[in-house]
């Protein structure tokens, strides 16, 4: 075997090893969920051949020539019994494209297929995509809802300045996918998703309209600020192929002094449960250290996804230990989980920008950390009362 085959056998023995490890459960947690020792996506996990050119004539000193970044908020289906992630993964070159990794139990051996995801181009080209919503819709297909970011050519001086829109794709095997229009809105939009069934509309005095399509929306003022986009919004589409948005109502609204004052934003859609329909969202709050995001979670009507029923307060997920490190610190974000047929639940989140982890719980469980955790009574004395209630309830 000649240097050069010896250095390539010590590197694919070197990543096998890092796919093949098994993930454990981490020892003391809140009995809410499990969270995991070992991420399931970084960006050693992409495959060695997108990142190095094997022949020795072109590549003897064995170098990447294509780095990778991160692999980030990712998008999850189960899908032909297999947990798939639709990853973000982002190029040293800052640009993010999607891939899919699929795992055979949902916790580790996570393995990226061959290609990554061609993703057919708008009629205007995206700059960026990223952060893929999943949604098996009843109407057959599964969709792929994401943002598409463009340079802001409205303001040429200006480098930075650019534009969020919705890009929505749609495929029948994660392999090719369909563009469709991108979503048009009065505003910016980012984290949109589409709910998995189809909604009756109604006109202003209460008359069935049809079946429509439902976005959870995000409306921004900005690129980055949402300014006046009050929440996470819900919107009516007739026609997805040219889905359009004339009204959007907000169904959870950003608050002073909550985890939700500067921003939020819908995860992947919510999951469907005899109490009601299950929400993983996140929340954005400004520190002196800049933006921390973390997750939360909501329950909605089963009659009617837009009613709020159960309003846990404070935060569902943070980063802890080694997840606060990375690209931008101080960021939980989520936008794939997955409900198996026996009610486990695997909540797909990413840390700081960086890479993607999996924490484990139950629907049953979800649902009483819904009812069950009290509600943000918005001021300390709230707060203590609160806590003094339970206190007395343990004492008797
Ligand atoms: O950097 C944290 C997150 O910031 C954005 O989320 P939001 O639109 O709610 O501010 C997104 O760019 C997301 O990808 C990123 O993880």
């Amino acid at each position: 075997m000649s240097e050069f085959e010896q250095k390539v056998a010590a590197l694919r023995k070197h990543h096998e090893e890092l796919l093949a490890k098994k993930n454990e459960p981490m020892e003391w947690g809140n009995g809410i969920y499990e969270k995991y020792k070992n991420p399931v996506l970084t960006a050693e996990h992409v495959p060695l051949e997108w990142k190095y050119d094997f022949s020795e004539q072109d590549n003897p000193y064995l170098m990447q020539r294509i780095m990778c970044n991160a692999t980030l908020n990712a998008g999850a289906i189960k899908w032909q019994g297999k947990y798939c992630l639709v990853a973000r993964v982002e190029g040293a070159d800052r640009k993010s494209y999607f891939a899919v990794a699929e795992s055979p139990n949902g916790i580790d051996n996570f393995r990226f297929w061959e290609e990554p995801i061609t993703m057919p181009d708008d009629v205007v080209p995206a700059t960026n995509i990223y952060d893929m919503r999943l949604t098996q819709h009843e109407d057959g297909w599964i969709y792929g809802v994401f943002c598409a970011e463009r340079h802001d050519d409205s303001q040429p001086g200006d480098l930075s300045a650019a534009t969020a829109t919705a890009g929505i794709a749609r495929t029948k095997d994660l392999k090719t996918w369909y563009r469709l229009p991108d979503l048009k809105t009065k505003s910016q939009q980012r984290n949109v998703v589409l709910h998995p069934e189809f909604v009756d509309g109604r006109s202003a005095d209460g008359r069935l309209q049809g079946k429509k399509y439902a976005f959870y929306t995000r409306p921004q003022d900005g690129f980055i600020d949402t300014g006046s986009g009050g929440g996470i919004g819900w919107a009516l589409v007739d026609d997805i192929t040219h889905a359009e948005i004339k009204d959007e109502t907000i169904i959870y609204e950003r608050k002073y002094h909550t985890i939700t004052e500067v921003k939020n934003g819908e995860g992947p859609h919510p999951i469907k449960t005899p109490k009601g329909w299950l929400h993983l969202a996140h929340g954005v709050r400004a520190t002196a250290d800049g933006l921390r995001y973390v997750l939360y979670m909501y329950m909605t009507a089963l009659d009617d996804p837009t009613k709020v029923i159960a309003r846990p307060g404070g935060y569902f997920l943070v980063p802890e230990g080694n997840e606060y490190y990375g690209d931008v610190m101080n960021v939980a974000f989520a936008n794939g989980w997955i409900a198996d047929e026996d009610g486990k639940v695997f909540i797909y989140y990413a840390s700081a920008d960086t890479r993607m982890h999996v924490a484990t719980s139950t629907i049953d469980k979800l649902i009483d950390y819904c009812m069950n955790t009290p509600e943000d009574g918005y001021y300390t004395a709230a707060s203590v009362e609160t806590i003094k209630k339970l206190i007395a309830k343990n004492r008797k």
